[in-house]
């Protein structure tokens, strides 16, 4: 009989794997191109020989254009050296720079993901070298995950305060750093005095905030749906705090600290400005 899983549409058409000679030194520069890329964390073994084999090395020489907005998409890349610049043209007016990518950046997945034309013009600002990926991998194997995480969290983030002045773009970049951990009531998530290494948005439930101090413990407002905590010891480099803990279940997304500095740039001012608060609470210093 068949069952019901081989019934089901597929858009697994009939593939070729691609795989394209590489050297032990281009296996190792392709590891650490992608070690810290988000989109390809969790993959088994066969997925990531597939991506390795199937991945193209090209060198650009500064100023030269990998992506043209407008055209129909090929590839998709990951820088292992040099940088990009991104711009986008809308109606009539001059193209704006909106982002830049160094190594361990990826782009060109927009098009791939949904058959829609470059969203941009991507160009490099110094001799570079990057890995392709042709777009039946890409969307055999990244496609996926990918955006199965970038709805998973895209109305939530688009929700959460501190995240509203940001572009979509930014949010899907966000997306793809996130994980998701649960705690159980009264667990401590951020202990007090401990090294900080990740920054944490409530997705639901309710987490307690206590300070002790010379030896009295301070109990602060709670914390809720859509608020924050963990940063200070990101943008400070301090020991933790306060102690936080879980007020019944709690499910926080979070991110760790280099995809924090890396991804909340944008809006580091408006957390910074935030900390005013924990002043006036007398909650530090
Ligand atoms: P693509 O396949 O469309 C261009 O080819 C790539 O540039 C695109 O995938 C992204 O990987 C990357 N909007 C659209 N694409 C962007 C943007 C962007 N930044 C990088 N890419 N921004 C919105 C501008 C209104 C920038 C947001 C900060």
């Amino acid at each position: 009989s068949v069952s019901a899983e081989s019934m089901a549409p597929t858009t697994d058409e009939e593939f070729v794997k691609i795989v394209i000679p590489k050297s032990d030194d281009q296996r190792a520069r392709i590891r650490t191109s992608i070690a810290n890329n988000f989109l390809f964390r969790n993959l088994d073994d066969e997925q990531y020989r597939d991506v390795v084999d199937a991945m193209a090395e090209k060198s650009m020489a500064q100023g030269e254009e990998i992506i043209r907005q407008g055209d129909i998409g090929d590839y998709f890349y990951v820088v292992e050296k040099g940088s990009f610049e991104v711009f986008v043209a809308k109606d009539q007016a001059a193209p704006t720079k909106v982002y830049e990518y160094g190594p361990g950046g990826s782009f060109g997945e927009l098009a791939l993901m949904y058959n829609s034309p470059r969203a941009a013009t991507v160009r490099a600002t110094s001799d570079a070298l990057v890995w392709a990926l042709d777009r039946v991998t890409f969307r055999r194997i990244l496609m996926e995950r990918t955006s199965r995480k970038r709805r998973l969290y895209e109305e939530f983030l688009e929700e959460v305060p501190l995240l509203v002045s940001l572009e979509p773009y930014e949010r899907h970049k966000i997306a793809d750093a996130l994980d998701t951990v649960v705690f159980q009531d009264n667990e401590v998530v951020i202990r007090q005095g401990d090294v900080g290494d990740n920054f944490y948005i409530i997705e639901s439930g309710e987490a307690t905030v206590t300070k002790e101090e010379n030896g009295i413990t301070r109990t602060y407002p709670s914390l809720k749906k859509g608020d924050y905590f963990g940063e200070l010891a990101l943008l400070n480099d301090k020991p933790r705090q306060a102690t936080i803990r879980a007020k019944g279940r709690l499910k926080c997304a979070t991110l760790g600290k280099k995809a924090f500095v890396r991804l909340l740039g944008p809006v580091v001012d408006i957390i910074k400005r935030n900390t005013v608060n924990y002043k006036l609470m007398n909650y530090i210093e």
